[in-house]
């Protein structure tokens, strides 16, 4: 019978979190070896490929283009550029790379043909290729499901009360609409959050019960620790200890025993030992390269001698899900829609928020 649970509660999963520390990392840990060599960890790249401007206005995210930040706007990178970059990433001993474009969401369009042809170009360098753009709709889902695609990221970020207090133009709810979308094609689900925004421990455990629900589990949970940058409404917070950390990683491993849990944001600010508490607790995934989006990552190099240190293997692509088949633009079954998707604005104001933005017509 599968070990997976899909109705946990946010008592349960806080009563976890708070075990004693010893006993938490024996548990995640045996929890697992039942289901992943734990010797091995997924490498993904992330490239940038459409930079800031976003009209969103995202607490934590240096790209919101009504902050004032140290990020300059870019176009969308051409796909010669992406297929150069993925390249080096698979040389350096990466199986995935991650596209991120500061986009509210996909609109139909030439630059939407565009990103689909990168899905194309790099699922032909057999690696899996992930894309991360913001909203999108059953028809684009589909679309980058025949271009190759293997994963979609869309975080919940944090639990759905506290989101209020992040984020103002968009919903919890249209999160959980678009991981639903990408659910009804062939694309594996990452969706995961930011620890250390000022959220109390219930906030964590309520994001982690609105993904161990979510039937299937995500495939992929990337656990961010918040990198504050300068000019973004929450770059006064302080960095959270390791020891939170590894208790979300633990409890995430423990909750989602077979989803693969990313050490994403904030490894810059973490030691060799702390990082290595991480994968004992069950964090089986990374992002390499010398930058996440817009802020600095570790050298690929010392990754590479951390794994060589700690015996760790980077695991080969597809090993999870086979690679999908791309399908050429001229074949497609799925067109454009042109669709004109209701995503809700709340537009409650958030103070901090209110505040960055007006510093920033201050400093601009
Ligand atoms: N615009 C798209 C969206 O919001 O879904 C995709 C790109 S967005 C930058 C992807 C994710 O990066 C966010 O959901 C958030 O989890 C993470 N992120 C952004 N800024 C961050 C920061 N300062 N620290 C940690 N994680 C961050
Ligand atoms: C995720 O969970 N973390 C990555 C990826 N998915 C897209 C992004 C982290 C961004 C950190 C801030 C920056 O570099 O802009
Ligand atoms: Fe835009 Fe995504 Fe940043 Fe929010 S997290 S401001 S949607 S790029």
């Amino acid at each position: 019978m599968s070990e997976v649970r899909h109705n946990w509660t946010k008592q349960e999963i806080v009563a976890i979190y708070n075990k004693p520390f010893m006993e938490l990392l024996y548990e995640a840990a045996t929890v697992h070896r039942r289901h992943h060599d734990p010797n091995t960890v997924q490498v993904s790249t992330l490239l940038s490929i459409k930079t800031g401007g976003c009209p969103e206005d995202c607490g934590y995210c240096p790209q919101a283009a009504r902050y004032h930040t140290h990020v300059e706007g870019n176009d969308l990178m051409e796909v010669s550029q992406v297929k150069a970059q993925a390249l080096r990433a698979k040389e350096a001993g990466s199986s995935r790379v991650c596209m991120g474009a500061a986009w509210r969401n996909v609109k139909d369009g030439p630059e939407f043909d565009q990103v689909l042809e990168m899905v194309r170009t790099i699922n032909k360098l057999d690696m899996e290729v992930c894309c991360t753009l913001g909203m999108i709709t059953e028809n684009q889902a589909h679309r980058l499901a025949e271009a190759g695609l293997y994963a979609y990221n869309h975080n919940l970020d944090t639990s759905e009360d506290y989101y209020k207090d992040v984020i103002s133009t968009r919903a919890f709810k249209d999160r959980l609409d678009t991981i639903e979308n990408v659910r009804k094609s062939n694309v594996t689900v990452c969706s995961g959050g930011i620890i250390g925004m000022g959220e109390a421990l219930e906030d964590r455990a309520g994001m982690l019960v609105a993904l161990s629900t979510l039937d299937p589990q995500p495939e992929s949970v990337p656990i961010n620790a918040l990198v504050a940058v300068e000019g973004t409404p929450m770059a006064d917070l302080p960095p959270i200890p390791i020891w939170d950390m590894v208790r979300m990683v633990a409890t995430t491993r423990i909750i989602m025993p077979e989803t693969q849990v990313r050490l994403s944001a904030g490894r810059t600010q973490m030691s060799r030992e702390g990082q290595a508490m991480c994968f004992f607790a069950g964090a089986n995934s990374i992002f390499a390269g010398d930058k996440l989006l817009t802020t600095p990552n570790p050298d690929v190099n010392e990754d590479m001698a951390m794994f060589k240190l700690l015996g760790l293997n980077p695991q080969k692509p597809f090993t999870k899900v086979s690679q999908p088949k791309t399908v050429e633009a001229e074949n497609s079954k799925y067109q454009p829609l042109g669709e004109k998707p209701r995503w809700s604005r709340p537009g409650h104001t958030i103070e901090r928020n209110e505040a960055a933005k007006q510093n920033a017509k201050l400093t601009d």
